[in-house]
């Protein structure tokens, strides 16, 4: 709820945090509050994606706030972008995932494995949201094991044809350009910029979602797809260059979970406050008091966890394990505050009057999307042990 917009900061984490920091936050909560919370009911409830915000996401720096000025992003650090995320997210999930694919899996790629001439032509367009683009890694038979990619590529003079198909595209329906991973002759993965437009290259999208329903998913098809050359993302290649994009963005979902549990926690809160049970409000029933002290507890420790990988990340430290136990951890967290805070509505919980149960829907995409719960723990069992138990 637009009206409850303050933050649970019980370790005054806010010390930890320049001005910058704060006045980022400020402004995104304020355009949330705004924007997003007053129409996104109504636009998951009829599954459409609002796309009048595009243009606003672009005004805010949401698209690539930490990609450097010259390309047309912010040029931030990476706790504004951790905090951006966090607010957007507060407002709805979908959202954040139109400007985190936006941000970490369309222009962090052109901007770290892209040549100048492809910076130059879509970076600043991206960054005001004058283009938008979408990442194209999962495939019908290859989710959680991406490296089993059957979409290809083999040259053909200046272009090479493309064939193949990918899955669970967000933002594939209205995209113009998808960064899309394939496979060349000799079996090697490249990211290949595919524009709109191309022949053989269709979008279909995907409908009778229960969750993410105010984001557009959809397919990319490839038949015969004759892209250029230059199209070729040449900084790198190899299934570790989308598993970097993946790093960045699992990180901006680390603190995106952060804001759902804090407004699931507002909404319980308050409304246990307001809503009255035998004789008194049911904040002052015990079981009330654990689920929201269980909360604030919860939510303080994500917030640190997220806070500490920013700072790792600004110094170019985090590593992929330490991104997945983040991503992991505040998901998990936030889609058990959901849980919680909805019971404590009883039947109002359901509804759409409040935002958790949309939350609750929509997390169940972010716990499985970006690599699942599972996948995580395994990443996080291989760190420890050394043993690949995939
Ligand atoms: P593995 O053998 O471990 O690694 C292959 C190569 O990649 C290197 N590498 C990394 N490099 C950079 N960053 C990372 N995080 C890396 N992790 C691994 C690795 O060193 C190796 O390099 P080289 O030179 O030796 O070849 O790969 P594997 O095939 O065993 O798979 C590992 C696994 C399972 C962890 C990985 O495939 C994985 O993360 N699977 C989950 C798939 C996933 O997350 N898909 C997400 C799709 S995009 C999406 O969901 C967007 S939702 C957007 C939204 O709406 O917000
Ligand atoms: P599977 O890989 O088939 O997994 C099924 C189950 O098996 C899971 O529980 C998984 O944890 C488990 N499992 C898999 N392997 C193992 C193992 N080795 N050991 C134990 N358990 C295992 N992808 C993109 O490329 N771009 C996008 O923009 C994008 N957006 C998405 C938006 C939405 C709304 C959704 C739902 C997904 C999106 N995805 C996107 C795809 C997402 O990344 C995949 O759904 C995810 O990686 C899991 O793949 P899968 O669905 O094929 O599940």
């Amino acid at each position: 709820m637009s009206e409850n917009f303050t933050s649970p900061d019980f370790y005054n984490i806010d010390e930890l945090l320049s001005e910058e920091h704060k006045l980022i936050r400020e402004s995104t909560r304020q355009w949330v509050s705004k924007s997003v919370s007053p129409i996104i009911e109504e636009y998951a409830q009829k599954a459409e994606f609002p796309s009048h915000l595009i243009k606003e996401l672009g005004e805010i720096g949401a698209f690539g706030p930490y990609i450097p000025e010259k390309y047309g992003g912010a040029g931030l650090d990476q706790i504004s972008y951790g905090i951006m995320m966090q607010e957007i997210e507060r407002g709805d999930s979908g959202i954040r995932s139109t400007a985190s694919v936006q941000s970490s899996l369309v222009m962090y790629p052109i901007w770290k494995f892209g040549s100048d001439e492809q910076k130059e032509k879509y970076l600043p367009k991206l960054a005001t949201g004058e283009i938008m683009g979408c990442f194209g890694l999962t495939e019908p038979d290859h989710g959680s094991n991406p490296s089993g990619m059957i979409s290809n590529f083999k040259s053909d003079g200046d272009d090479v044809i493309l064939n193949g198909a990918k899955m669970w595209i967000s933002n594939s329906p209205f995209a113009d350009i998808a960064v899309v991973w394939a496979k060349d002759e000799n079996k090697r993965i490249h990211g290949l910029i595919v524009e709109r437009g191309m022949d053989g290259f269709t979008t279909p999208e995907t409908h009778n979602k229960w969750s993410l329903r105010a984001s557009s998913t959809g397919e990319l098809i490839f038949d015969n797809v004759r892209v250029p050359k230059k199209n070729i993302l040449p900084g790198k290649s190899g299934l570790g260059a989308p598993l970097m994009c993946l790093d960045s963005a699992r990180y901006g979902i680390s603190w995106g979970a952060i804001g759902v549990a804090m407004d699931c926690y507002n909404t319980a809160l308050k409304y246990s406050l307001e809503r009255v049970q035998f004789g008194k409000p049911i904040a002052a029933k015990q079981l009330q008091q654990k689920k929201l002290a269980e909360m604030l507890t919860e939510i303080t420790k994500a917030q640190l966890l997220s806070w500490k990988l920013g700072k790792l990340k600004n110094e170019d430290k985090a590593t992929s394990a330490q991104i997945s136990l983040a991503k992991r951890n505040n998901v998990d967290m936030a889609m058990n505050i959901a849980r919680e805070a909805r019971q404590v509505l009883g039947g109002m919980g359901i509804t759409g009057d409040f935002s958790i149960m949309r939350h609750m829907m929509n997390l169940e995409s972010v716990i499985t999307y970006e690599g699942t719960h599972d996948i995580h723990l395994l990443i996080l069992g291989n760190e420890i042990t050394g043993h690949n138990a995939f």
